[in-house]
């Protein structure tokens, strides 16, 4: 009985802030723009098999389609109902992919763009991705649908219904952001037809939800759409699971909105982790950090959005532009024990600086990849649950720490190599270094390092190493 208690009691207080993954696993990562009939591939070849928790998924249901500029990848920011057809394929592909994933323990979490529909410019027609009709200029989605009555411009007091004061509580969250149609989140029927839409996705399978431009809506009408969600499928889920919810709430401070308004409803993305940790590994070094609770983040060192110039963040975000910097930045991210780690792969374009901005901020996606941190997801689930612990530095840009007596890494950011004895905090044996190799059977294919009976290793890094850091854990031990 007492047992039977503690369960329910572990269900109900973990909620919507558990991401759900297979035990044992830590880590999803944001497959940016990719088909579902490749992200299905990837998760039985190479997800699956290197411990990957889950993906966020580009929004999977129908949107406007742009062609000035030539279908940018924003466009799938603007819907335009939500029958499942996208550029990332068609409803059938995509309940293919969800069983596919989650057949090999790797769950799904949809970006759900639940605020707004498509710009007001968007003209008329069937310009959309499953050929629904709609009319931006008169608010009609005949897909939905949705009517004129369905969105705020009513509420919105400013000259142009546009977002102009983020200041102002009120115009964030009931005027338009970058001239999107602003729906009424308040109404009955807008709760219904939303809830409707993310139910569909629970009964195929996904896992959970991304909640775009979460700033934007009122925490209360997020609540009241979570709880009109069905418990996930029991075909994967334990009976009783609620969906992961993480809202896209931009605070760096400053701002009339904070993210802690929107803990009651889930996890927040915690947009302080990639300034910061940006700027730590340019080597300028800051502050205090000021981040929200680990139990209530979702941490990244960068998103579609920052990636490109949109967004937040600013010049300090590191991306896969600044390759030796942004492994460095993944790496400490993976290790450290903070908050749930997203990790980021997405597509190359060609970059055009007109005045210091990228004026290709636009281009949509190839249908290629890139970026590769497999052997940190591991080294995160082998040491997950594991105290922080052993912090060394050089009272400069070399550091290490452990986690408890699983893992250890070491960094050398400097411009001079590095060579020194630290304490690991891991059984003596000989380990392989998951960086430059990995364990393969009953050798290294990289470095390998040897810890002492008293816990110590020696660490010798060049200072012109692309992946200047060595990481060990005791599942790649020999
Ligand atoms: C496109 C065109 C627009 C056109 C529109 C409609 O670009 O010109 O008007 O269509 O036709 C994405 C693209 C948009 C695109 C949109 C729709 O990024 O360019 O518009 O699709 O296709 C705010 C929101 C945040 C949002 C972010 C981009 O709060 O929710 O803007 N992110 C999500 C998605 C994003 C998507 C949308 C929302 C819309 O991730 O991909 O847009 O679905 C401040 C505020 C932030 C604010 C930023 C940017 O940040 O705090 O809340 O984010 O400004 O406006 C310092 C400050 C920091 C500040 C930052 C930037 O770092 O510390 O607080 O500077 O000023």
């Amino acid at each position: 009985m007492k047992l039977l208690l503690l369960f329910v009691f572990v269900g109900l207080s973990c909620a919507q802030y558990n991401t759900n993954f297979r035990a044992g696993r830590t880590s999803m990562v944001h497959l940016f723009e990719w088909r579902w009939v490749d992200i299905a591939a990837e998760c039985e070849r190479y997800l699956g098999p290197n411990g990957f928790g889950g993906i966020q998924v580009s929004p999977p249901n129908e949107n406007i389609i742009v062609s000035n500029p030539w279908r940018p990848w924003y466009e799938r920011y603007q819907p335009v109902s939500y029958k499942l057809c996208s550029r990332s394929g068609t409803e059938a592909q995509f309940r293919d992919m969800v069983t596919r994933c989650n057949n090999v323990g790797v769950y799904i979490y949809v970006d759900a763009i639940i605020n707004h529909m498509c710009g007001s410019g968007g003209g008329a027609g069937t310009h959309s991705t499953c050929g629904s009709y709609f009319n931006a200029g008169t608010k009609e989605f005949s897909g939905v649908p949705y009517s004129s009555l369905d969105f705020n411009d009513n509420k919105c007091y400013t000259s142009n219904g546009e977002i102009q004061n983020y200041g102002d509580v009120n115009q964030v969250r009931n005027c338009r952001l970058v001239g999107l149609l602003d729906l009424a989140l308040e109404k009955d029927y807008v709760r219904g037809k939303i809830a409707a839409f993310l139910n569909n996705l629970i009964s195929i399978g996904v896992a959970g939800f991304r909640l775009d431009a979460a700033k934007h809506m009122w925490p209360g009408d997020i609540s009241n759409i979570i709880s009109r969600l069905s418990n996930l499928n029991t075909q994967w889920f334990p009976s009783g699971t609620r969906p992961l919810i993480f809202q896209e709430v931009i605070d760096l401070g400053g701002e009339a909105i904070s993210a802690s308004e929107y803990y009651g409803n889930g996890r927040v993305t915690e947009f302080k982790y990639g300034a910061k940790l940006g700027n730590v590994v340019r080597k300028n070094w800051g502050e205090g950090w000021g981040f929200m609770p680990s139990n209530r983040a979702l941490v990244f060192v960068d998103n579609h959005d920052n990636q490109r110039g949109h967004g937040a963040g600013g010049a300090s975000i590191l991306t896969f532009w600044e390759s030796r910097l942004y492994k460095i930045g993944v790496a400490f991210m993976l290790a450290h024990p903070y908050g749930v780690t997203r990790v980021m792969s997405s597509y190359r374009w060609s970059r055009n600086f007109v005045n210091g901005k990228d004026v290709n901020d636009w281009i949509g996606p190839p249908s290629n990849s890139d970026g590769s941190t497999k052997n940190m997801v591991i080294f995160r689930n082998t040491v997950d649950g594991q105290a922080f612990t052993n912090w060394w530095d050089n009272g400069g840009n070399q550091i290490a720490f452990g986690r408890g007596n699983r893992g250890f890494i070491v960094f050398n950011n400097e411009s001079w190599n590095m060579d020194a004895t630290l304490n690991t905090g891991l059984p003596a044996g000989t380990y392989c270094d998951v960086i430059s190799g990995q364990k393969e059977g009953t050798r290294c294919t990289g470095v390998q390092v040897t810890v002492s009976s008293t816990g110590s290793a020696r660490f010798t890094i060049s200072s012109s190493a692309e992946d200047p850091f060595i990481a060990i854990h005791v599942n790649a031990k020999l």
